[in-house]
């Protein structure tokens, strides 16, 4: 009996794939710029020293491994809340926030989307031209219609801010807009303070439900200020949903350390949507993972791992800005009549280059340099054993 040989053969992410294909590529000077992982200098993922710290402290208390609650541990649903907004923030004194420690940010994007589709079944959910390949298969999968609204400018390398208004202005009421808070993927490209004020009384207006994905922050301008679009939102009294993420900012990819948090109107309507949160919860996969609720919650509470932290997030930032400038230098001094002023203008791991994908094909093809094939590449893959080649082979596919 063959139940399943009717099944379609999956194509394979378009990510995650092309990551596995450059683990086989036995090529030494391979480089790989294809998924949004940071690598340090050596070109390994680091281990944290606080998270280290962390993690030995959790090995000598031997402690016993229950189950979770659902919602996961409470040191680290608080430390959450207090790294989004601010100990003092006042949505979080009027307890209008429920948070949710889930697995990985995916996990609170799959919450999210299965909340939604329960209990606002006529909203449907834009996100931006490009975004995330992933947002739109989490959406999709969860049975909502996803559309796009406008968003990169390719033309100027900018946001296309008026078009995004005047698309936002025109949805539906209720909708739900998917919206980058920081170091927007894949194009590094972010909206400014003065764009992110703009849209809320949009929000206000149109009675939209902003969802955003904040899985880099620290990678832009440093953590409070890449946490400045949930801050604006909840002082603007708004409802909304925010994911964040751990695997980057922590380098703990596999321990699916991240959350949901919802800003809701007022103390009771958090309750109402933590239970809610719960119950999808347990219909997914019932609680989340305690080793990265222990990680989380030491290093973001122990004040002097959390010192350490804060110091670990900024030299990786400041490491990514470097590749940024000395990728800037070896192409503009390879094709001196170009502009790649955009390499150091954009935020975050990511820089759209603008290549095709022939160019991106034959950087893979001929010279081992793994991109997407969107053109993205993650900066954080550079170090300064191969920034050069890499850029050189940029070059080299580059008229
Ligand atoms: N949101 C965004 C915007 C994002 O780029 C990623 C991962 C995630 C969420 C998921 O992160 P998690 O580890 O579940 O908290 N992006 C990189 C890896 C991937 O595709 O899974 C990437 O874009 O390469």
């Amino acid at each position: 009996m063959h139940f399943f040989s009717h099944l379609e053969p999956y194509a394979g992410d378009p990510i995650l794939g092309l990551n596995e294909a450059y683990l086989a590529d036995a090529r030494p000077h391979k480089v790989n710029l294809s998924i949004g992982i940071y690598f340090d200098d050596a070109g390994r993922i680091p281990v944290l020293e606080s998270v280290h710290q962390a993690e030995a402290a959790m090995l000598a208390e031997c402690a016993p491994k229950p189950y979770l609650p659902m919602e996961g541990a409470a040191a680290a649903r608080s430390a959450v809340q207090a790294l989004l907004f601010g100990s003092e923030h006042a949505a979080l004194a009027a307890g209008r926030v429920a948070t949710l420690q889930t697995v990985g940010s995916s996990g609170g994007l799959k919450i999210g989307a299965d909340f939604v589709r329960r209990w606002l079944p006529t909203s449907e959910v834009w996100i931006s031209d490009p975004s995330w390949e992933n947002h739109r298969a989490m959406f999709e999968g969860a049975g909502i219609a996803v559309h796009s609204y406008p968003y990169y400018d390719a033309a100027r390398g900018g946001v296309r801010f008026d078009a995004m208004c005047e698309a936002l202005s025109a949805l539906p009421r209720r909708s739900v807009v998917l919206l980058h808070a920081c170091c927007h993927n894949p194009t590094g490209v972010d909206l400014g303070a003065a764009q992110w004020r703009a849209l809320v009384p949009i929000v206000r207006e149109r009675a939209l439900l902003p969802f955003l994905d904040l899985a880099y922050q620290g990678y832009g301008e440093g953590l409070a200020e890449d946490a400045f679009a949930p801050r604006l939102l909840a002082d603007a009294g708004l409802t909304f949903l925010v994911v964040n993420s751990f695997s980057k900012s922590m380098s703990v990819y596999g321990e699916r350390a991240g959350a949901l948090s919802a800003v809701c109107a007022d103390r009771a309507e958090a309750e109402l949507v933590l239970g809610q949160l719960k119950a999808t919860v347990r219909r997914n996969y019932s609680s989340p993972p305690m080793h990265a609720a222990a990680i989380v919650s030491r290093v973001l509470g122990e004040p002097a791992l959390r010192a350490r932290w804060e110091a670990e997030v900024g030299a990786m930032r400041e490491r990514i800005l470097a590749m940024r400038r000395r990728l800037h230098a070896v192409l503009s001094a390879r094709k001196p009549g170009r502009d790649f002023g955009y390499i150091l203008g954009q935020r975050g791991m990511f820089s759209y280059t603008g290549l095709a994908p022939a160019q991106v094909d034959r950087l893979r093809e001929a010279h081992a340099v793994y991109l997407l094939r969107s053109g993205r590449i993650c900066v954080a893959g550079l170090n300064n054993g191969n920034v050069e080649r890499a850029a050189e082979a940029i070059a080299a596919v580059i008229d």
